[in-house]
């Protein structure tokens, strides 16, 4: 655009530059809030930067035309001082709590009958209870001027120079008759993924992480710097309107849900209306099923009645509605106390530190033990015997220490610890032999290998596992007992055992001895790509047990290999073929798989060359999640054309498939230059495939 220089001939002022200055405004606003808000950005992000580095060019070269509302505002150049208060018109309250289906039935009928309509099926708005910090957000005629924190709930702090650093807040309201004055309710939260990079970055530059995602966005919200904030990626979503003047709202608390979406702001997608408690109960159960699922922690679920009316009769209790309840979900994280640190060895020698917690219950189970992962996580957290720690038990991911609360370690422990800073042992706590860290490894290992009784009982339970021989039944404390009592020693022994035999332990009775003899013996003859999986090789998965097992065809022949050898499977290398050599070069395993053999316990395959045409020599990784089919279908698809599938992104890749949310192996393809497929070039690739084969 050549810039028209101020007071051209026609007597406009730079009308042009005006008015592309605001279609550039209105145009990077409507691309943040399709990048933001709908996570389906509309611009690639390369134009997006041009836009804004032309606005900022007008707004440098014309002062005049910069407006407060600018999305080149966003991050202030200036720490505050401190934050200023802001006096909330209208209190911000909390909500009441329910943590039960009858005190959530107590509430609905508190609601009839402070209606007078006792014998009414109430209609509900319903949405998630996001778990992050209340804020408010007070837009004049569409342009946002001010923002704070909840506060106590009658003042704040004026946080607006943070909020304008959250591109999901928008700077005007997209409408052609914005309100007078419109105060917007809402939490401000870090998405998990944003949380997590923000950890990691933490963690590489030896900094204190947070514990949660709530503690992160507290975190940030309270910098300040706003350009730590704007850093720091936080999210928005809207669930309520405070004071507004000059336009009637919506009559229904979803009405204005849908009219704060509509001009722009971000409200949750996962908010519905429903009908008295078996549609409140009903919406908290599926809810809740999605959890896990959801890019954000939520604490719960948040029921309003939906008639404004009605909620300005019903009115308030002390310091909460009588409209609105959060029913709780089972808190995720509880604090409690360490009562001891153990050690466990895993199957692979690894030394796992496991924390013995005073019961608790969280996550809806009583959790007394909870990961430590390895001894750089114990030093990056400093957890100690003695100490008050969070938990957290997500889904049914395994109870974690996420951190210590240093202000209730004992006292004395400041000045003569009482326990001092955790360390690993030197020696395996099971078998006594040496415990080794190799470089670049986060775990110490027991160096004794399967004469380690640790280590053999989970080379057992691995070896018999469903997805490697699928032995059913011969669980933990069968074989604890089987391994304890000398019974067994290595998995061979298992097809030495007799009904007999096992009918003499502990919790056995000899039917299920029988069917465990039964069970056993079903699993001689499996095939050769399990039966190489339950060998339990350092860093040989069920994957490169199928790609070795596809290639050599023969035990003997995967077994003969050299290092050379082994390299050719595309998706080995050199540490992997490291593995399986010193594997195999061990007389004791050597002679376990003779043992074996004899046992019938595998059947060989033929070395299959992969048919011609079709997808033979492809190496394809799958990566987020696809539209029309779930991963596993996509891979057999694939490997039916005779590609191959990979975990993990290398040179050797030929194509990447990403679906929704791929993540890290997406950037990592498109660094390495290879082909990237969505779900429609896949099943054309496919079908070209068939045509050729
Ligand atoms: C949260 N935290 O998600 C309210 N909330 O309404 C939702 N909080 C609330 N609503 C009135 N969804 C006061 C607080």
């Amino acid at each position: 655009m050549s810039p028209a220089r101020p007071g051209d001939p026609d007597g406009n002022m730079h009308g042009d530059e005006r008015a592309r200055a605001a279609w550039l405004r209105e145009r990077i606003e409507a691309a943040n809030h399709r990048y933001y808000v709908l996570d389906d950005p509309d611009i690639p992000d390369i134009e997006y930067d041009r836009l804004v580095r032309e606005l900022e060019a007008i707004e440098a070269a014309w002062p005049e035309l910069a407006t407060a509302d600018s999305p080149t505002r966003r991050v202030g150049a200036e720490p505050l001082k401190a934050f200023a208060e802001v006096v909330h018109q209208v209190p911000m309250l909390s909500l009441n709590n329910a943590f039960s289906e009858a005190e959530v039935a107590a509430f609905d009928r508190r609601v009839r009958e402070g209606l007078g309509r006792e014998d009414a099926v109430v209609e509900y708005a319903v949405e998630p209870k996001f778990d992050g910090l209340a804020v408010s957000l007070v837009y004049r005629d569409g342009e946002f001027v001010q923002g704070a924190t909840r506060g106590d709930g009658y003042r704040g702090e004026d946080v607006g120079a943070n909020l304008r650093a959250i591109r999901a807040i928008p700077m005007r309201l997209a409408t052609d008759a914005p309100p007078a004055w419109l105060e917007v309710r809402g939490e401000v939260i870090m998405l998990r993924r944003d949380f997590e990079r923000l950890n990691a970055e933490a963690r590489e530059r030896g900094e204190k992480t947070f514990v949660n995602p709530r503690n992160a966005a507290a975190g940030s919200l309270r910098q300040l710097d706003p350009r730590i904030t704007a850093r720091r990626r936080l999210s928005f979503f809207a669930y309520g309107i405070g004071r507004i003047e000059g336009t009637t709202p919506p009559a229904t608390h979803a009405g204005v849900m849908d009219w704060l979406a509509d001009m722009r702001l971000p409200v949750s997608g996962e908010r519905a209306s429903v009908f008295g408690v078996d549609g409140l109960l009903d919406y908290f159960r599926r809810l809740g099923e999605r959890r896990a699922g959801l890019p954000f922690d939520i604490d719960g679920a948040v029921y309003k009645v939906n008639r404004l009316a009605d909620q300005d009769a019903l009115g308030f209790v002390a310091r909460a509605p009588r409209f609105a309840i959060a029913h709780k979900y089972p808190a995720q994280e509880e604090l409690t106390l360490v009562e001891a640190i153990d050690v466990q060895v895993g199957r692979t020698g690894a030394l796992t530190p496991v924390a013995r917690l005073r019961p608790v219950f969280v996550g809806g189970v009583t959790v007394t033990n909870a990961t430590l992962h390895n001894q750089d996580e114990i030093e990056r957290k400093d957890v100690r015997v003695g100490d008050t720690v969070i938990v957290r038990r997500a889904g049914d991911v395994i109870p974690e220490v996420v951190g210590v609360l240093f202000d209730r370690r004992p006292l004395r422990d400041l000045v003569e610890p009482l326990h001092p800073p955790y360390r690993l042992p030197a020696t395996c706590p099971e078998c006594g032999a040496p415990v080794i860290r190799l470089d670049g490894e986060a775990a110490a290992r027991c160096a004794n290998g399967l004469a380690c009784p640790a280590q053999r009982k989970q080379a057992i339970l691995h070896f018999a596992s469903r997805r490697a021989m699928d032995i059913e039944g011969l669980g933990e404390k069968l074989v604890e007992q089987l391994v304890d009592q000398g019974l067994v020693h290595t998995p061979a022994d298992l097809y030495r055992l007799d009904a007999a035999t096992l009918a003499g332990l502990e919790r056995m009775a000899e039917k299920s001895a029988a069917n465990l003899v039964a069970a056993i013996d079903a699993s001689r003859g499996r095939e050769l790509a399990r039966f190489i999986h339950a060998l339990g090789i350092r860093n040989v998965g069920e994957q490169t047990a199928k790609d070795l097992a596809r290639h050599f065809g023969a035990l003997d022949a995967l077994m003969a290999a050299d290092i050379e050898a082994l390299i050719e499977v595309p998706e080995v290398g050199p540490v992997v073929a490291e593995s399986l050599r010193a594997f195999f070069a061990e007389p004791h395993n050597r002679d376990v798989i003779e043992q074996l053999r004899a046992a019938g316990a595998w059947v060989d395959g033929e070395a299959r060359v992969a048919r011609a045409g079709g997808l033979a020599g492809r190496t394809f990784v799958l990566t987020g999640t696809l539209p029309g089919m779930s991963r596993d279908q996509a891979r057999a698809r694939i490997e039916a054309e005779g590609g191959k599938v990979s975990g993990a992104v290398s040179k050797k890749t030929d194509y990447v498939v990403a679906g929704e949310e791929a993540g890290s192996k997406l950037a990592k393809a498109r660094e390495l230059g290879i082909t990237i497929l969505d779900e429609a070039s896949l099943l054309d690739l496919l079908d070209q495939g068939e045509r050729h084969a």
